[in-house]
């Protein structure tokens, strides 16, 4: 079966997704997700430009052999630019696979290994009477764990506040925006929004929360000491991600479970993360670390170590970023979480999905491949946006972690 065409389309229902469509003489039709939040027309161009050539007239059905081709074959290697354009290759030609097998892609992948796959929302709130309203309203839609964040006393902008979209969303402007922060104010406040949450909601409920790379190694140690009381699921990216020792660090203080990955994009990323034992959850999303090929090699490494999976699922992620997750997710044996934040209608307009949602789980439904359609027609209805994510700024005015 050879690949005849591939082409890569730029569209914004609701935000900018890069999408990857993949045709064969047989006439099937695979679908990637190329998006990379901020810097989408770098991956768009990596693939037009120097991928697309190359798959025409491959064997759709050797995936690690293009994933090895295109990886190898570059010499230039990892970078979120280079594996985000491997990952939308990679699932697409999953899709591919699943669709001249009349299977969805988990049963090539070993089948079920559970029945559905548990979920995290987001709530977050601009102060804590917020949060607790949007908590509530992921208790009724049936969330079993749900992501608390709240905008910090003194602090202008915070990461992770929804405000009135349905769906947060970082990315904004022909310029990126600048965010205000302190350290100090934070580190007082994470207890005091735990101790809340759990005073009003109890400990039926899975709580996580993301840091987003913010804090010194030894900052982190101290909020994971105080949070312990509360049991959170997870505290995710305490530290700017590319330290891994910083992770032993903290770790000595700790027992609060860690989290990271969503910025990694190799397996070399979390080698010494998982292989140490620094970490409880690898956070790898099968869009920025080389697609499904790449990511169950991931999983299957921390699988040796006893961490546990939690892949990124933000909105930036396609509905065929989110779909193809699903399916490692259930047929993984070190399954832990799945981010999921949903999409705006808009993105309906252009994505059909067979994944599920019922009751804090997920499911990738039955359909064969991915079971995600693209429709480009809709697609061309929604140009390209431009957006930039936000840099962040000390009281001083200085850069910080964003
Ligand atoms: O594009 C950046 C977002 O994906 C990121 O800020 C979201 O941290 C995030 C999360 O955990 O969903
Ligand atoms: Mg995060």
């Amino acid at each position: 079966m050879k690949i005849t065409d591939a082409r890569v389309i730029v569209s914004a229902p609701g935000r900018n997704y890069v999408t990857l469509v993949v045709e064969t003489d047989d006439g099937l039709v695979g679908y990637g997700d190329a998006t990379l939040n901020g810097r989408e027309l770098a991956v768009a161009s990596y693939l037009s430009d120097h991928v697309v050539p190359l798959l025409i007239g491959r064997d759709a059905h050797r995936i690690e052999d293009t994933w090895q081709y295109l990886y190898r074959g570059a010499y230039w290697r990892r970078g979120p630019v280079t594996m985000t354009a491997i990952a939308a290759v990679d699932v697409a030609l999953w899709d591919i696979k699943g669709k001249a097998a009349g299977l969805p892609v988990y049963q090539l992948l070993g089948g079920a290994a559970r029945d559905g796959v548990m979920v995290y929302g987001h709530a977050s709130g601009g102060d804590l009477d917020g949060l607790d309203a949007d908590v509530e309203r992921h208790l009724a839609q049936g969330y079993k764990a749900i992501r608390v964040q709240s905008a910090i006393p003194g602090l202008d902008a915070t990461y992770g506040i929804a405000g009135a979209s349905p769906v947060y969303e970082p990315a904004s402007g022909a310029r990126p925006q600048e965010d205000r922060w302190e350290t100090s104010a934070y580190l007082d406040f994470a207890p005091r929004l735990f101790e809340h949450v759990r005073d009003r909601f109890g400990y039926g409920v899975h709580l996580l929360h993301d840091m987003h790379h913010r804090l010194s190694p030894i900052e982190a140690a101290r909020v994971g000491a105080a949070l312990e009381p509360y049991r959170p699921f997870w505290i995710e990216d305490p530290t700017p991600a590319e330290d891994q020792s910083a992770f032993r660090l903290i770790r000595q203080h700790t027992t609060t479970p860690l989290a990271v990955g969503e910025v990694f994009n190799s397996i070399w990323d979390a080698q010494q993360l998982i292989t140490e034992r620094l970490i409880d959850y690898i956070r790898t999303s099968v869009s920025h670390t080389g697609g499904i090929t790449h990511l169950r090699r991931v999983f299957s490494l921390a699988e040796l170590y006893g961490v546990r999976s939690g892949s990124h699922g933000a909105g930036d992620l396609s509905p065929v970023s989110l779909a193809a997750a699903l399916h490692v997710d259930l047929s993984i044996p070190n399954f832990g979480i799945q981010e999921y934040m949903g999409h705006l209608a808009a993105a309906e307009e252009v994505f059909t999905v067979g994944y599920s949602f019922r009751d804090g789980y997920m499911h990738p439904g039955d359909l064969p491949g991915i079971g995600v359609s693209f429709d480009e027609e809709a697609a061309k209805r929604f140009p390209y946006d431009p957006k930039y994510l936000p840099v962040n700024r000390r009281l001083d005015g200085s850069v910080h972690d964003w």
